[in-house]
């Protein structure tokens, strides 16, 4: 590169990343095609529309393009209809609810200290100012189990136009079918939010909302689904011409959202973006991404037992998909972000976080979360979990040590060369 500063950052982000294991949830290691993908001219291109209906001129590749990541995504999820358009999973979000809402409607979501996201109603956000959300919440953070009952209650009195399933901090599967017979009892929009479960949902090892009669699906793309930052929207029902407003059903919802998106709240689509999402989908269709989903579930369910057996008590008992949340207060009278600080120093990557009604400050929460989709896409099984926990406890215990820290700092950066980033490899690694 002719920008050294810029260049500089990059390779010390590249070594970063080699010598240390990322156990964030949320994060993954795309492959050599996504990073080639993303890095290619299409970022030049501005096609504001729908394939066959653009803008500007010269959309010969770039019609063909988006036409292929939708027919992937929809092959992917089982869908009908897909947008391959939203900047982010928050955009995607944003997106359906204004598609199906008028302002000062009610939506029924997660509670963001009980798993929820920022964008399930958080008061902070603008969207707390445009909607009303209602919340729903664990009955017991000792199994995870949420309130079905008073999930119903809410939604009768509230009556909601959405109901909302999803999380970004919940070990365990949700029940879609009672959320479907609840949205069906009070005629509400069914929409899941699975940003974190997209790869497993596609990798057949947890279940698809669709499956349970959801009308909509949000996601991510650079999670579990391995591909790069960005958003998608998935339904069921018709699309018809984005250029004509529909009537406001639940069988126009793919068209309501097409003109939700554009002109809604974006403009241009990243383009190459939207190349490397399809290169991410084409990937998850191979038959070898199922062995994928299952090793992250394999690695994340030994990962916490190990935990445990170490005594981090876990929120929920355990997990039943790729993340793990442990309250560190309860186990070792300390809060998030010291053990986030000192597990980063070791090259252990993770983040703080809220445990369910924390007495604790957001910037010093008694939580921390992790999980495996990242080093399985390394490489990384069962075995290794055992290591990472032992490290994860020894760090804790050795906090005030700087000797035993820059010990274990070697032994991780050791292991984890061990270990090519997918991106150094010519051919994904699953
Ligand atoms: N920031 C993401 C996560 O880490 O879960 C959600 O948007």
């Amino acid at each position: 590169m002719n920008d050294k500063t810029v260049e500089q950052l990059i390779r010390a982000e590249e070594l970063r990343q080699r010598e240390g294991l990322e156990l964030i949830p949320s994060e993954n290691y795309v492959s050599r095609d996504v990073l080639t993908a993303m890095g290619s001219v299409f970022t030049n291109k501005y096609s504001e529309g729908y394939p066959g209906r653009r803008y500007y001129g010269g959309q010969e590749n770039t019609d063909k393009l988006e036409q292929l990541a939708i027919d992937r995504a929809k092959q992917l999820f089982g869908a009908d209809h897909a947008n391959v358009q939203p900047h982010s999973g928050a955009q995607a979000n944003e997106a359906v609810y204004h598609a199906w809402c008028d302002l000062g409607d009610t939506i029924l979501a997660m509670d963001l200290g009980h798993g929820g996201h920022l964008t399930h109603g958080a008061p902070v956000t603008v969207l707390a100012r445009d909607y009303n959300f209602v919340r729903y919440k664990m009955k017991d953070t000792a199994t995870g189990e949420i309130d079905y009952d008073e999930l119903r209650e809410t939604a009768l009195r509230e009556k909601p136009k959405i109901i909302l399933a999803g999380f970004s901090a919940y070990p365990r599967e949700l029940d879609y079918g009672k959320f479907a017979a609840i949205g069906n009892e009070v005629g509400a929009l069914l929409v899941a939010d699975m940003a974190h479960i997209a790869g497993l949902i596609a990798g057949g090892v947890v279940k698809n909302p669709f499956d349970y009669g959801f009308h909509v699906i949000t996601t991510t793309t650079h999670k579990t689904l391995r591909g790069p930052r960005g958003g998608l929207i998935l339904s069921k029902g018709v699309a018809g011409n984005p250029l004509k407003a529909p009537e406001k059903t639940i069988e126009n919802i793919p068209t309501l959202i097409d003109r939700t998106i554009f002109p809604g709240v974006q403009g241009g689509p990243l383009m190459h973006v939207i190349a490397a999402k399809a290169v991410a989908f084409g990937e998850a269709l191979q038959p070898e991404f199922k062995a994928y989903a299952a090793q992250v579930l394999a690695n994340a369910s030994r990962l916490a037992d190990e935990l445990k057996d170490r005594g981090f008590w876990l929120i929920t008992g355990g997990t039943s998909n790729h993340l793990i949340l442990a309250d560190v207060n309860k186990s070792f009278g300390l809060d998030g972000k010291v053990v986030e600080e000192v597990l980063d120093s070791v090259g252990l990557t993770l983040n703080k976080n809220a445990v369910a009604d924390d007495q604790l400050p957001p910037f010093r929460p008694s939580g921390i979360r992790l999980g495996t989709p990242a080093i399985t896409s390394r490489g990384l099984k069962e075995d290794d979990m055992a290591t990472i926990a032992d490290w994860m406890k020894r760090a804790i215990d050795g906090r005030e040590d700087p000797a035993a820290l820059t010990k274990l700092r070697e032994e991780v950066r050791e292991l984890a060369l061990r270990y090519p980033l997918p991106s150094d490899l010519r051919k994904m690694r699953y």
